[in-house]
């Protein structure tokens, strides 16, 4: 049965610059999405949007500072989160929303669920849940192969964990021991549907792992340092060639399954409770205020630098063409 991880974290064993760098990532990919839905207010926007607000410490926890550019990435249904603190270009996020040059696909559009930015190690997927659990054993085993310390860390949803390539994937990952870091992001709900609903392992959806010899624990994800460190354990471990783990991440989301949906199947309370005890950026402001390590001045700096540079970036997505027929044939080959 996984184990809850825990660890005594002390602030001052990081740098105020690298506790920043996380409250700063967090709060880029909030404001992204805020302003991505202030863009589909205003019409600019179409389709399905599926937003990750209330996530943000656990995407920033794992990525920032444990992995490198070369790292593959393999990112879930509230994929943005995951893009922006690997470190793809906001502009060219927000163009892919746009339909405009701009964007990963140079104008194809991509939403959350195909946009690429291969020098990032974001090599792109489809829109299937669970597409991605495949294609990180390949990368995964190249890497190997090869004899680098890259390593792959794949995202996916308690959803996309109730579908059977997670098992193909565990089983390759366990036998060859790859360098994969499995990161379920149970948000409990996969549309309305519950985590209980889906899983026959009824305490973690973690304990899948132990069928396949891999090391899993369960998670708080909205704690962005205790993110931080069991994803730290897990890469080191997996650049080491000791092979993969699975980490149960639990969080909640602030909105709906996708914009539009009238989330009328969990309780107002559960949310409100989510948004105003658990809420990931609130709590870690608060412990760094609480313990000296930064003033609210600090904050308000990163705040209005980050809103300057959402701002910047949907002028440089929006001011951008539409692509021209010939991108049709762009990259086509058969
Ligand atoms: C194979 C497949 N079935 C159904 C869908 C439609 N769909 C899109 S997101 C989603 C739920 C995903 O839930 P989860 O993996 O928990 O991620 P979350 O949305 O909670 O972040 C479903 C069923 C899909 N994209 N692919």
């Amino acid at each position: 049965m996984a184990e809850i991880y825990q660890k005594e974290i002390n602030l001052r064993d990081y740098s105020k610059e690298n506790l920043m760098a996380f409250y700063r990532t967090m709060v880029k990919i909030r404001k992204f999405d805020e302003n991505l839905i202030q863009l589909m207010h205003e019409g600019k926007v179409s389709g399905f949007y599926h937003s990750g607000i209330g996530s943000e410490g656990l995407s920033a926890g794992s990525i920032v500072h444990n992995l490198r550019d070369e790292d593959y990435l393999y990112y879930n249904h509230r994929g943005c989160n995951q893009k922006i603190a690997k470190g793809v270009p906001l502009s060219k996020l927000y163009g892919d929303f746009l339909g405009t040059v701009e964007g990963t696909t140079r104008g194809l559009g991509a939403g959350i669920v195909h946009s690429a930015d291969v020098s990032r190690g974001v090599l792109g997927q489809a829109g299937t849940i669970g597409s991605q659990f495949n294609i990180a054993v390949g990368t995964a085993y190249s890497a190997k192969f090869q004899g680098t310390d890259r390593v792959t860390v794949c995202y996916f949803g308690d959803g996309a964990a109730a579908r059977e390539p997670l098992h193909g994937s565990l089983n390759w990952a366990g036998i060859y021991e790859l360098p994969i870091i499995y990161i379920c992001e149970n948000n409990e709900y996969a549309i309305s549907c519950h985590t209980s609903e889906m899983h026959a392992v009824k305490e973690h959806i973690a304990d899948w792992a132990d069928g396949y010899g891999i090391p899993n624990c369960v998670v708080d994800g909205n704690d962005v340092l205790l993110m931080h460190e069991v994803a730290k354990e897990a890469i080191e471990r997996a650049r080491k060639g000791e092979g993969p783990t699975f980490i149960e991440a639990k969080t909640f989301r602030h909105r709906g399954h996708f914009e539009g949906d009238p989330y009328d199947y969990v309780d107002p309370e559960v949310v409100k409770e989510w948004k105003e005890k658990r809420d990931p950026i609130k709590n870690f402001k608060k412990r760094l205020l609480e313990n000296n390590i930064c003033s609210e001045n600090d904050f308000s700096k990163i705040d209005e630098q980050v809103d300057h540079e959402i701002q910047k970036a949907i002028k440089t997505a929006e001011s951008a063409p539409l692509p021209g027929r010939e991108r049709i044939f762009e990259g086509l080959f058969a």
